[in-house]
């Protein structure tokens, strides 16, 4: 089973599931589930859950894919009882998940689940779970009381311990609802973590008008994607199922390996942390895609410089990975004009991402003496960005589960030292040790994007 069927999942996992449920003895499904709205099942339905990956080259061509393997699709308001009775059939053997970074209901600056969470509040009084926790703690105690082995939850997303994570914020439910079941769940569960990366720009309707010129079929539920796929997996699932435990991954692609962290440490800071620094100084700039920042040379030369001053001394490569190449790799993924991924949606949520793509790294250069006036100024950048008007006085549409608590911050403040002040007080983003710490250079790089805007900002920068 998938929680959370978006875009991103329909290109990636269930293309690797798919793969592998081809090889011989390869019998796998996948039923997806939506924990928000009807949307995907509504689009999907009428086509038997198939749908099309569309692989868009730097060239401007394109691939077609049909992929067949999602077999129903769920809508869990409408009717999770069926959502809990389908993740308590034993023939379940993996849940994963993209429920994004909120989707967790932890704090981002902490990783402990949030007890003041108003669907964890829900989920603790009610049998019917609204959560992703919920669900995956419910199902896991109907499996317990009708003698079925766990199944492993398997996280996708960008998070730094992804599995940690998810094990901590069930465990953490399952205690306070029932502490027997918390053990069970801590020595018969696994939560392998994971680092997951394909580029996955949002479907436009006309995107689908054009590929139902292209491909001679109309698909309502068409996925964007560009050709490059990772897909790094601890290989630690339930053991009860043994060699049935998973889908052959590796057979598809996947890279199977002990200790998923350095990968993601990799993946984390290099391509989110700057695809969040382009973001927002991109927005800002007046710059609709990724692609489009970084074709301007200010930028190509901004993230260049975080790459190779501000990110890579501040971690461990994984063995056998050239960083400085992987560098080069992204910039031209980033480059890719095919790819239209706008700087506003990956912006959004900020106060969720901002920890473990931009926060983590530059706690670590500080602790190393280093510097890091790149990621200040994409701190700066954030905190203008959630101000809500760009740099010609038009609104943004901040989408952001603090939005209106980061705007009240922002506009109760006059002087650019109080908002920064004020922003840098939300405990749920920054600690309070980073927010003394990355005072002083992060007020200086607000002042230079109000004075000056985002390019000119940069250009000075370096
Ligand atoms: C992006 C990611 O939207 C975002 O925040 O940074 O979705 C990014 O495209 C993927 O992680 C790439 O693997």
């Amino acid at each position: 089973m998938h929680l959370g069927l978006g875009a991103f999942y329909r290109a990636f996992g269930a293309v690797y599931v798919e793969d592998a449920a081809r090889i011989p003895g390869g019998d796998w499904g996948i039923i997806g589930v939506s924990l928000q709205s009807p949307g995907t099942r509504d689009r999907l339905a009428p086509q038997d859950f198939v749908y099309t990956v569309v692989t868009q080259n730097p060239d401007g061509g394109e691939t077609f894919r049909k992929v067949e393997i999602v077999q129903d699709v769920l809508v869990a308001p409408e009717d999770p009882e069926a959502v809990l009775s389908a993740m308590s059939d034993p023939a379940i053997r993996i849940v994963t998940l993209t429920v994004t970074e909120k989707g967790y209901c932890h704090d981002p600056a902490t990783g402990a689940l949030n007890f003041d969470h108003p669907d964890i509040i829900h989920d603790l009084e009610a049998a019917l779970p609204r959560s992703a926790p919920g669900f995956l703690v419910r199902a896991l105690e109907r499996r317990r009381d009708a003698g079925h082995p766990p199944f492993t939850v398997l996280t996708c997303d960008n998070l730094p311990e992804n599995g940690k994570l998810v094990r901590r914020a069930v465990l953490d439910l399952a205690g306070k609802l029932d502490p027997a079941l918390s053990d069970w769940i801590a020595s018969d569960g696994r939560f392998p973590s994971t680092m997951v990366d394909r580029i996955t720009p949002a479907t436009k309707s006309e995107d689908i008008d054009r590929l139902a010129q292209k491909i001679g079929y109309r698909d309502e539920a068409p996925v964007l994607c560009e050709p490059f796929r990772q897909w790094v997996v601890e290989d630690d699932f339930v053991p009860a199922y043994g060699a049935e435990a998973r889908p052959d991954l590796a057979a598809a692609g996947a890279e199977m390996v002990a200790d998923v962290t350095p990968y993601e440490n990799m993946k984390l800071r290099m391509l989110n942390g700057t695809h969040s620094s382009l973001a927002y100084l991109g927005y800002l700039a007046g710059h609709e895609t990724i692609a489009e920042t970084v074709a301007d040379p200010v930028f190509a030369g901004y993230v260049k410089r975080l790459w190779r001053d501000e990110i890579i001394p501040s971690f461990t490569a994984p063995e056998g990975v050239e960083l400085e190449a992987y560098a080069d790799a992204l910039f031209e993924r980033y480059s890719n004009p095919s790819i239209r991924h706008r700087t506003w949606q990956i912006a959004m949520d900020g106060s969720q991402k901002l920890p473990q793509r931009i926060l983590a790294t530059i706690a670590d250069n500080l602790a190393a003496g280093r510097e890091c006036p790149g990621l200040m100024l994409a701190v700066a950048g954030w905190m203008r960005y959630v101000g809500g008007v760009d740099e010609k006085g038009q609104p943004i549409e901040v989408r952001d589960p603090l939005a209106d608590k980061l705007r009240a911050l922002s506009d109760a403040a006059g002087a650019t030292e109080q908002k920064v002040a004020g922003l840098l007080g939300v405990r749920e983003v920054f600690s309070a040790r980073l927010a003394a710490d990355i005072s002083t250079p992060v007020t200086a790089a607000y002042g230079q994007l109000s004075a000056l805007g985002a390019r000119k900002a940069i250009e000075d920068m370096l």
